[in-house]
C-alpha cells in the first residue's frame, strides 16, 4: 500500500487549505485559496497522463495568481476582496475579452477555478455517498456535467470524457486519497466537501456582488 505521510497528496491537507481560507471577518484568502489546489493538483498528478491537461490547466491558473500575488501589488492580492477592489479601482478587471498576448486579470482567473471548485465539491461529496459498486469515473463525469461542462466548449468536455475513462476504481482512489477505511473516507470526504462549499458560496456571493461571474 501507499505511504501516506511526507511530499504526496492527502485529503487532510486539502481539507485544512479550504478550512482556513476564510478570515474571521469573511475575507477569502488567497494564499490558502491556493494552496488547498496545489495540494489537489498532486492527487490529478498521481492519476496519470490523461488527467494531465486537466492538472496542466489548473496549473497555469495559479501560476497567474502567483504572478500577482508575488509582484509589486502583492499586498492587494492578500484577499479575494481585496484582490477586487484593487483591479476595479485600477481599470484591470478586464470586463471585455483580451487579446490573446495579455495576462489575464487576477479576478478573470480566480474565476475560472473558481467554477472548477464547484466540480471538486460535487465530485468529493459524490464521492463520499458512494458504494464499493460505484464507478469513480462515472460520478466524476457526473459531477462534471452538473457543474464545469456548462463553462466549457465541446473539444474540452470531449477530452474530460477521456480522462474519467481512465480513472482508478474506487479502492484504489481511496488508497491515493490516503483514507483506508470506509467510515474514514465517508467522513474525510463528506468534510472536505462541506469546508469547500463554504469557501465556494461566499465566494460566488461576492462575485455576483460585483457584476463579475460572467468575466471573458
Ligand atoms: C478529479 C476531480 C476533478 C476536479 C478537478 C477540477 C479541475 C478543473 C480544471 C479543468 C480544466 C479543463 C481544461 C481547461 C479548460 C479551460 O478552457 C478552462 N479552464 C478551467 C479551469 O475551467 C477555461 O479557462 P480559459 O480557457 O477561459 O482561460
Amino acid at each position: 500500500t501507499r505511504q501516506c505521510e511526507g511530499m504526496e497528496f492527502q485529503i487532510t491537507r486539502v481539507l485544512a487549505a479550504f478550512r482556513s481560507c476564510i478570515s474571521e471577518d469573511g475575507q477569502i484568502l488567497l494564499k490558502e485559496y491556493l494552496s488547498g489546489w496545489k495540494e489537489f493538483i498532486k492527487f490529478m498528478d498521481s492519476l496519470g497522463m490523461v488527467f494531465g491537461f486537466i492538472s496542466q490547466e489548473t496549473t497555469t491558473k495559479i501560476n497567474i495568481m502567483n504572478v500577482y500575488l508575488a509582484g509589486s501589488s502583492g499586498a492587494e492580492y492578500h484577499t479575494l476582496q481585496s484582490m477586487i477592489k484593487h483591479e476595479l479601482d485600477h481599470g484591470l478587471v478586464n470586463f471585455k475579452e483580451l487579446p490573446r498576448d495579455q495576462v489575464p486579470s487576477g479576478c478573470r482567473t480566480l474565476l475560472r477555478l473558481h467554477r472548477a471548485l464547484k466540480w471538486l465539491e460535487m465530485f468529493l461529496y459524490k464521492l463520499s455517498i458512494s458504494t464499493s459498486q460505484d464507478n469513480t469515473g462515472k460520478l466524476c463525469a457526473l459531477a462534471y456535467e452538473e457543474t464545469l461542462a456548462h463553462h466549457h466548449s465541446w473539444f474540452v468536455r470531449q477530452a474530460a470524457a477521456l480522462a474519467f475513462l481512465a480513472m482508478p476504481p474506487r479502492r484504489e482512489l481511496l488508497q491515493i486519497l490516503c483514507v483506508h477505511k470506509e467510515e474514514e473516507a465517508q467522513f474525510v470526504l463528506s468534510t472536505t466537501a462541506k469546508s469547500i462549499i463554504r469557501v465556494y458560496d461566499l465566494t460566488q456571493r461576492v462575485y455576483e456582488a460585483h457584476g463579475m461571474l460572467e468575466l471573458p
